[in-house]
């Protein structure tokens, strides 16, 4: 199905049970989740004080010219202050909220506060990102009734899921081989349910009730091939604007690299390695299953390419960010990830 890269919405996924039964409050006589109100009392004695980003969703529904939603303004205020003034006011979107990351910043050795929902556990981007950024693609959104996220396809061709603890969402999805005019797919997602959100597919999310959902942004090893025409695209595109600038001679690898990642939120390198340590991983499980080898060959060809296609190439990129004693021992490593991956 991940493969297939077509919407779908799971039902009876039981991951977030924790979560739900935390964060609502059943109706009276109605044992359901389907019914159940927020719980707020909660919500502020455990996260009152916190930080959360509130998107002003005025958002005309404009894209820049790589396709991508030019980003709405976004104000920091405390989880008290959502809750109590804000949280209700049509305008206001609580978004991309890194929930699962401030739990673990501030209790680094209690158990997360839930698992990735059962279809994505193949995820090799946040746990990553976890070891190299310290950042993450893992959100909690929180939106009052008509709140919506305009016309977007998902950052660096990742695929999303997005769980509803509370409340409904009108999906509206555009299939990529289709014009945007063409009739869309749509489809309502009720509480306690799992949409799966596919790799370049544009889609667009109205909130019919209040709602609050988690969301994560990810890769799949199957998938790579998406997250590498994405990151070639933005080097073209950094490439180009230097060129404009007239700086294509005067910009160090390391510079480079480093507008990429303030670009699209990764590089070249930071791809490469993330690549090698999700192969080094299946190899070490040393799985025999059609999946893993699958997935091997799906990281191999994208390690193929990397490797092989680039200007500036790959391995001049390393040297630029990880020094050459660095960049020898991760480019024969991938040598010997080619060999072995037959
Ligand atoms: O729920 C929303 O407002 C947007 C969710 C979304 O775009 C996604 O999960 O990819
Ligand atoms: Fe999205």
């Amino acid at each position: 199905m991940i493969a297939a890269n077509v919407p779908f919405l799971v039902t009876g996924d039981k991951t977030f049970s924790n979560v739900v039964e935390a964060w609502t409050t059943p109706t009276p006589g109605d044992p359901s989740s389907a019914s159940a109100s927020i719980n707020l009392p909660h919500l502020v004695d455990t996260y009152g004080s916190w930080d959360i980003p509130v998107k002003k969703n005025s958002n005309p529904g404009v894209l820049d010219a790589d396709g991508r939603a030019v980003e709405p303004e976004c104000v920091t205020v405390t989880m008290n202050e959502w809750v109590e003034e804000l949280r209700l006011l049509p305008d206001n979107y609580l978004k991309d909220f890194h929930l699962h990351n401030a739990v673990k910043k501030r209790s680094p050795t209690a158990p997360p506060l839930y698992e990735s929902t059962v279809f994505c556990r193949h995820d090799i981007l946040n746990p990553f990102l976890d070891i190299v950024t310290g950042g993450d693609f893992r959100f909690m959104y929180w939106g009052p009734p008509g709140s919506k996220t305009t016309l977007h396809s998902d950052v660096m061709n990742s695929f999303s899921w997005s769980y509803n603890v509370v409340g409904e969402k009108e999906w509206t999805f555009y299939r990529p081989w289709l014009a945007d005019d063409n009739e869309p797919i749509e489809f309502t997602q009720a509480p306690g349910t799992t949409v799966f959100v596919p790799s370049t597919w544009k889609h667009e999310v109205v909130n019919t009730a209040e709602t609050i959902s988690l969301n994560h942004n990810w890769i799949a090893p199957c998938a790579v091939d998406l997250m590498l025409a994405c990151l070639l695209n933005e080097s073209c595109a950094v490439d180009k604007e230097l060129a404009a600038w007239g700086l294509s001679e005067t910009v160090t690898l390391e510079e480079r690299e480093k507008m990429m990642c303030s670009a699209c939120g990764m590089n070249i390198s930071m791809f490469t390695i993330m690549l090698v340590r999700a192969a080094v991983g299946l190899l070490a499980r040393a799985g025999n299953d059609a999946a893993s080898a699958y997935d091997l060959a799906s990281l191999k060809s994208a390690l193929t390419i990397v490797t092989s296609s680039l200007t500036p190439s790959a391995e001049q990129r390393y040297r630029g960010v990880l020094g050459d004693d660095m960049a020898q021992l991760l480019t024969s490593l991938i040598d010997k990830i080619l060999l072995f991956v037959s």
